[in-house]
């Protein structure tokens, strides 16, 4: 008996292993717009920290496992779980912040959804996930999907032809382990939540549909609309039509054996600033499918030092933030607490916000476009990750590639950034070449950037001498005068200069305080050291030569295992300008009155 199950098992696991696992197909964008169906709300769920419900006692992966969903009817029968009697956990949402066990839980949750769903003719049907962190493993009816890694980034999977009429049956394993060869890597600062953090729907198409298209300000012209569409089906030869009613622009295109199609046309369309945050109505029309979706539109590019809106000089104001919920501290799952932090960034007079260090919720672009913020959006690529594996790089290819499809519409992101503090050597120089080569080749038009690091040349001068920033478009980096190894007056001592001439960015600075906390201003944790720490690091950026833009750390305090002294961090790194609780510090004016003293420069 053993032996049988174990030969089965051994073909099981060939067929399982990675390489061959079945892949998620082409991400489908813009899915807010599509007929959809919502598959949110609370699902069944079995805690499985040894993954019983999918290895046997040899590890081997089973036949039987918990993705076959089976009702535990047969009481004759030996059956070590059942769905129907376990607990709940909300999707979209993290598990840590639901279940008091499950606070610092890092391993494999089931999640179980049974739904109706009524068939309807000609159309076909994908599942779709906005994200799921690490490693979803996906059952419709008991068959297997396929895999997906990666816990920042959308995916789909095609279903029509497993999906039945009445009552149907998902199971998704979840498995938010660290590991040395992933993307992030065993150690990062920011709490490792696990679960379907994002949205779960199906999306209902025709036979053949608009899966993506792309609609920009060709790079460096400001008269020039460029863009293409992609269908995906099997009849891949159509008319579609691109229409900006507002503007009078109307592209019929004929699609190719590929599905296929390009356009470039004049345009003269109000620019999205900052100021006027300028949505036009874009529709793209196929035979029976209109798809709309609402696009700005914007030169960015970089003249020396100087960063280029629409051709004029800015200063990015902006701020960093965690994808963490204000006042309650879990991933935020809803748009309303998106625009919770994107309105405090607004209030502190940003007009940019780096949303670090992993691709955020779509909604967190999309309202940040709205509120005229600029955004720096970034990769997981952080601290030290395995630069020689071939696997990690193919990892860190195919989060880049998918945030990118995502969000290539979005006129607020001028930067797209491959990395955050990663050590030099030739390795790692080689892994970021290959990704920033990447990022232009998928989006020819907006900046590549990287959190870089700082180096001391003698007391008191500082610059960056890092080869990667040759490859940036901008000279990025995270410095802590005044925190990490020095006290605030460091600040004062301190002078910088660049070889290379490129717009330069503070992607991070600042220090800890707790809110209400006070005392001297060399007392650490102390809002009042924070607030010196502030005023001298303004004070230092201002002699900065080259500086086009700066994100303290942070725009609020948020969790992170890392940090444990107690009384004080209590599992929150407290760099935050605002508390988790939502109140300003002493620093946050501070930014404020120096980002109202920068607008009227650049006005
Ligand atoms: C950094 C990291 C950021 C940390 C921060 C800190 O340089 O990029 O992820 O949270 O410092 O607080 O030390």
């Amino acid at each position: 008996m053993k032996k049988k199950s174990r030969n089965f098992s051994v073909s099981l696991l060939l067929l399982l292993s990675s390489s061959i696992f079945a892949q998620s197909s082409p991400q489908i964008i813009n899915v807010e717009n599509r007929a959809s169906i919502s598959l949110n709300g609370l699902w069944k769920t079995i805690i499985d920290p040894f993954e019983n419900g999918y290895y046997d006692y040899r590890r081997l992966p089973m036949k039987n496992g918990y993705g076959q969903d089976k009702d535990y009817v047969d009481k004759s029968s030996l059956q070590e779980y059942n769905f129907a009697t376990d607990k709940t956990l909300m999707v979209p949402g993290d598990w840590n912040t639901q279940r008091a066990e499950l606070y610092y839980y890092e391993g494999t949750v089931w999640y179980r959804n049974r739904f109706n769903y009524q068939l309807k003719k000609d159309k076909r049907v994908f599942l779709y996930f906005g994200a799921v962190n690490y490693e979803a493993i996906v059952y419709l009816n008991g068959k297997l999907l396929g895999k997906h890694i990666g816990g920042f980034t959308p995916f789909n999977f095609e279903v029509t032809d497993i999906i039945k009429e009445g009552q149907n049956s998902i199971v998704v394993k979840v498995d938010n382990k660290r590991a040395l060869d992933a993307v992030p890597t065993l150690n990062s600062d920011w709490w490792n939540y696990g679960g379907i953090t994002r949205h779960v729907s199906l999306i209902e198409t025709p036979q053949t549909f608009v899966r993506d298209y792309y609609v920009q300000l060709k790079k460096g012209d400001k008269n020039t609309l460029t863009g293409w569409v992609q269908l995906d089906g099997n009849k891949l030869v159509k008319t579609a039509q691109v229409e900006i009613p507002e503007l009078k622009i109307k592209q019929k295109l004929t699609t190719n054996e590929n599905g296929f199609a390009s356009f470039e046309c004049s345009i003269k369309p109000s620019y999205w600033t900052p100021e006027n945050p300028k949505l036009y109505a874009v529709n793209i029309t196929l035979d029976n499918e209109q798809l709309s979706d609402e696009i700005g539109f914007r030169t960015i590019e970089t003249k020396g030092t100087q960063i280029l809106l629409n051709g004029k000089p800015i200063f990015c104001r902006g701020v960093c933030i965690h994808e963490e919920a204000a006042f309650r501290n879990g991933r935020i799952f809803s748009k309303e607490e998106d625009i919770t932090l994107l309105q405090w960034a607004k209030e502190m007079g940003c007009n940019f916000v780096r949303l670090a260090h992993y691709p955020h919720n779509e909604q967190m672009i999309r309202q940040a476009e709205r509120l005229g913020l600029l955004v720096w959006s970034e990769i997981p690529v952080y601290w030290t990750i395995q630069w020689s594996n071939p696997e990690t790089y193919k990892n860190a290819e195919a989060q880049l590639t998918d945030n990118i499809t995502r969000d290539k519409n979005r006129s607020n992101i001028i930067i797209w950034s491959i990395a955050n503090e990663t050590p030099h050597g030739d390795t790692r120089l080689n892994f970021l070449t290959r990704l920033a080569t990447k990022v232009r080749e998928l989006d020819p038009v907006r900046l590549v950037g990287a959190a870089m690091e700082k180096e001391e040349m003698k007391p008191g001068l500082m610059t960056v001498n890092d080869d990667l920033s040759k490859v940036m478009d901008v000279l990025s980096f995270n410095q802590y005068v005044g925190w990490y190894g020095s006290l605030p007056e460091e600040c004062d001592r301190v002078n910088w200069t660049f070889s290379e001439e490129k717009p330069v960015i503070v992607s991070e600075f600042g220090g800890g305080a707790l809110y209400g906390m006070r005392g001297g201003k060399t007392e650490r944790f102390t809002e009042d050291y924070q607030e010196d720490l502030y005023i001298r690091s303004v004070n230092m950026l201002k002699r900065m030569p080259g500086l086009a833009g700066t994100t303290p750390w942070i725009l609020k305090d948020f969790r992170s295992p890392r940090r444990q002294l107690r009384d004080i961090q209590d599992d929150f790194n407290r760099k935050g300008l605002i508390s988790d609780q939502g109140e300003k510090k002493k620093a946050f004016f501070v930014m404020k009155k120096w980002y109202e003293e920068i607008k009227e420069k650049y006005k």
